[in-house]
C-alpha cells in the first residue's frame, strides 16, 4: 500500500485527564506528515473529524463518563471508517484517547463483513480496554473499546444501535499488557483473546509472539488493524500519556513489532492512540509515536529479503 489518510481523532472525553485533544495536531507538529512522505508514499491529510451531536445516548447500567460525547465521536468515527476502509488508501487515525477506537474498529469490521474477509486486530497497550459498562471500575470509555468492537453487551447507547458487525475475540492478539483489572480479565479470559502481558514479551520476545499470530492472518486473508496506545511504550521513553504504567517496550521492542508489521504487508489500517501533548516533554513522545510509525511504513536502516507469510 502506498497510499495513506491521515484523519485526526481529537476526542479527550474517554477519560477525566485533559489535553488529547491536542495529539492529532502534535503528531503534525512533530512531522508525522513528512516522516511519511519522506518514504516515497503518496499522504493525505484531511485534517480532523467532527463529532456528531448526540442527545439520546443513555446507560441503564453503570455510569459511564461523558457517554453523550463519546457516542458522538463513536457514531461519527465509525462512519468515517466505514467509508475510508472501502478506498484505496490504508487510513491512519491520529488521536485522541483511545475511546477513538470505539468508532474505528467498529467501522472497520463493519466494512470487513461487507467485503466478505475477515477483520485481524493487533492491539498494542498496557492496558486490555476490555471493560464494559457493568465492570468498569472508573467509567472511562478509553478502557472499553475492545470489548465494544468483539460485541461484549450493553453499548448500544454508543452507536444508538447493535452493532453491523463484531470481531472475534479469536482474532485479537494484545501485546505488552500490564494492567488489568480482576472483572475485565475474566471477560478476557472468557473470550479466548490471545493476551501476553510483559513477562512474556520478557520471555519469548516480540518476534515469536507476534509472527504466529500474523501468519494467521495472511493464511485466512485477512485485514489487519494496528491499535497503538502510547502507554505500550515504557513511561521513561514515552511520557505523554496520562496513565504511565511502569516496564513497558523498549524503544528497540517496538520498532522490531513495527518492521515486523511493515515487512508482513498484511497492516490496513492504523490507531495512534492516548498521546497526550499536554503531558508530553518537549515532543518527545510525539516524535517517538511519529517515528514509529515510519517503521511501520517501511522505514528501515539496511535492505534485506523480504519475509513472505
Ligand atoms: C482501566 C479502566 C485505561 C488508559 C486504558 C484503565 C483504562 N482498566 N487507561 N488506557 N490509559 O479505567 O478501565
Ligand atoms: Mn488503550
Ligand atoms: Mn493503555
Ligand atoms: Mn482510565
Amino acid at each position: 500500500m502506498d497510499k495513506i489518510v491521515l484523519l485526526g481523532a481529537p476526542v479527550e472525553a474517554g477519560n477525566h485527564q485533559r489535553g488529547c485533544l491536542m495529539g492529532p495536531d502534535a503528531y503534525r507538529s512533530a512531522g508525522l506528515p513528512e516522516n511519511l512522505a519522506a518514504l516515497g508514499l503518496n499522504l493525505r491529510d484531511l485534517g480532523n473529524a467532527e463529532p456528531l451531536t448526540v442527545v439520546d445516548a443513555r446507560s441503564p447500567i453503570g455510569k459511564p463518563f461523558e457517554l453523550q460525547k463519546v457516542a458522538g465521536w463513536t457514531r461519527s468515527l465509525f462512519a468515517h471508517a466505514r467509508t475510508l476502509a472501502q478506498g484505496d488508501a490504508l487510513p491512519v487515525y491520529l488521536g485522541g484517547d483511545h475511546s477513538m477506537s470505539l468508532g474505528t474498529v467498529s467501522g472497520h469490521a463493519a466494512a470487513a463483513q461487507e467485503a466478505g474477509r475477515p477483520l485481524f486486530v493487533l492491539w498494542l497497550d498496557a492496558h486490555a480496554d476490555f471493560n464494559t459498562f457493568e465492570t468498569s471500575e472508573t467509567g472511562h470509555l478509553h478502557g472499553m473499546p475492545l470489548a465494544y468492537a468483539c460485541g461484549l453487551p450493553g453499548f448500544e447507547p454508543l452507536l444508538g444501535e447493535s452493532l453491523v458487525a463484531t470481531v472475534d475475540p479469536g482474532r485479537v492478539c494484545i501485546l505488552g499488557l500490564r494492567s488489568v483489572d480482576r472483572s475485565e480479565g475474566r471477560l478476557l479470559r472468557d473470550a479466548g483473546v490471545e493476551a501476553h502481558d510483559m513477562r512474556a514479551i520478557d520471555e519469548a520476545g516480540v518476534e515469536r509472539l507476534l509472527e504466529p499470530f500474523l501468519e494467521r492472518v495472511a493464511t485466512e486473508g485477512g485485514y489487519l488493524h494496528v491499535s497503538l496506545d502510547v502507554d505500550f511504550l515504557d513511561p521513561v521513553i514515552a511520557p505523554g500519556v496520562g496513565t504511565t504504567v511502569p516496564g513497558g517496550a523498549t524503544f528497540r521492542e517496538a520498532h522490531l513489532v513495527m518492521e515486523m508489521l511493515h515487512d508482513s504487508g498484511l497492516v490496513s489500517s492504523l490507531d495512534l492512540a492516548e498521546l497526550n501533548p499536554f503531558l508530553d516533554e518537549r515532543g518527545r513522545t510525539a516524535r517517538l509515536m511519529s517515528d514509529l510509525t515510519a517503521s511501520l511504513f517501511g522505514r528501515r536502516v539496511l535492505d534485506r529479503p523480504t519475509r513472505s507469510y
